[in-house]
């Protein structure tokens, strides 16, 4: 489904009025602050956020899914979901690819029907937590760290297949979530799994193209419920050091134990130039795979602190970020809950961008806490959602994007052309 620009121009007229009102008496704020605001909204124009190509449809638990209709049947169609977020918000300019539920079969016309959209294609993602109908040896008892040597090389090939996939699309990255782990204590030896594991890392690490990163995702618990080969980030940070400059790791929002400082381990891992990327979504008990910003909007703002402080500091030279939403959508239409959750990310990020950071860090060198605390807060209670608009409608996007996309029936029209029973393949 392609919109229709004209719809974009008209919605955007009938709000002109009533944003440049909110628009002009936020601005007029900022500039007594000293804040800058045209450098602020180039910096919240150019920020985007990759969406996977599996979550265009509704997600499901281990329990059950129920599907809202409507979803994307094929890569081409999940392209054209994110083409339309994309034209929606003009902050959704990437596409995340997951082999084998998405693999390109003619790479050529995928990528141009991608550019038709103005989407690049971010990291690719591979899977070795399911067996797959054709593949020789089960990963039940794990993948890259298991003991037979035939099942790691098997998981090594696969790797390496999406490495190539990615290359013919344009991809610089691959993203390994290694779901590996146990169930009961005394089931594998924790030594030697992570030798295993760190061996199969080194030979995808070794097909990697020059320009390429490889992202090591963490997670404590789940699928395995005693242990897990890559639980936290000093596990991943351990294997980035290992395998060498390429190698960083990914911070998933919700791979968490409740009340983990996040915004610490932000922090720790720009210090040492090792951060690669984000998966974002929100959580109330574990990887609940919520909407960003739906439960703890203030972590997420303390998190975006700690990025634009690493980001811009000259002490630090941490590679730029890969960005990505991973999260499961299973009781709102997905479209919905991703303009959500990319608005829910853009606040948090200028929300940071308004911390006086001289200020703070004079807070912090004379202990004073409270200055600290305030300074913090005033950032983040300032409403900046025209100032998100005002971005948006300077990229060409709509002033709305949500109302929009129900005002013009987005997702009816969508059932119409693919059917109330359409589903997603993937999760
Ligand atoms: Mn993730």
């Amino acid at each position: 489904m392609i919109l229709d620009k004209s719809l974009i121009d008209q919605h955007n007229e009938d709000k002109h009025a009533s944003h440049q009102r909110r628009f002009q008496a936020l601005a007029a704020v900022l500039s007594d602050e000293n804040q800058h605001v045209d450098a602020l909204l180039d910096k919240i124009a150019a920020f985007q956020v990759a969406i996977p190509s599996w979550a265009l449809g509704t997600g499901g638990t281990r329990f059950g899914r129920f599907a809202g209709g409507g979803e994307p049947r094929s890569l081409e169609e999940k392209i054209e979901d994110v083409g339309l977020l994309h034209t929606l918000n003009q902050s959704s300019g990437a596409i995340s690819l997951h082999i084998p539920w998405d693999i390109p079969q003619n790479p050529g016309d995928i990528k141009r029907l991608a550019a038709s959209f103005d989407l690049k294609f971010d990291a690719v993602n591979s899977n070795t937590f399911q067996d797959q109908e054709l593949q020789n040896f089960s990963y039940k008892y794990g993948s890259l760290s298991h003991t037979d040597r035939h099942v790691r090389d098997q998981a090594i090939t696969h790797n390496i297949e999406v490495i190539r996939h990615g290359i013919d699309l344009g991809s610089k990255a691959l993203t390994i979530w290694l779901s590996d782990g146990t169930d009961f204590p005394g089931q594998q030896n924790f030594r030697r799994s992570f030798e295993r594991t760190l061996d199969s890392f080194q030979q995808i690490y070794a097909e990697l193209p020059d320009d390429w990163k490889l992202f090591v995702e963490y997670k404590p618990y789940e699928p395995h419920f005693y242990s897990t080969v890559i639980s936290d980030w000093g596990t991943s940070l351990l294997f980035c050091q290992k395998l060498g400059q390429k190698a960083l790791g990914l911070v998933d929002l919700g791979h968490h134990l409740p009340n983990t400082n996040i915004e610490q381990i932000v922090s720790r891992f720009l210090m040492e130039g090792k951060l690669g990327g984000f998966h974002f979504n929100d959580s109330k008990y574990g990887d609940d795979d919520l909407t960003v910003g739906s439960i703890r909007p203030y972590q997420l703002f303390l998190i975006f602190n700690e990025l634009v402080e690493g980001m811009s500091s000259p002490e630090l030279s941490n590679p730029a970020l890969s960005w990505m939403i991973d999260a499961s959508h299973n009781v709102k239409d997905p479209l919905e809950d991703l303009l959500q959750s990319v608005e829910a990310i853009k606040t948090a990020y200028a929300q940071a961008l308004l911390v006086d950071r001289k200020a703070l860090e004079k807070a912090q060198e004379e202990n004073d806490t409270v200055l600290a605390q305030e300074i913090l807060q005033h950032a983040y209670k300032t409403d900046v959602r025209p100032l998100l608009a005002q971005s948006r409608l300077q990229s060409g996007a709509a002033l709305h994007p949500l109302a929009f996309y129900r005002e013009t029936k987005v997702r009816e029209e969508l059932v119409r052309h693919r059917g109330a029973k359409a589903f997603a393949t993937g999760l």
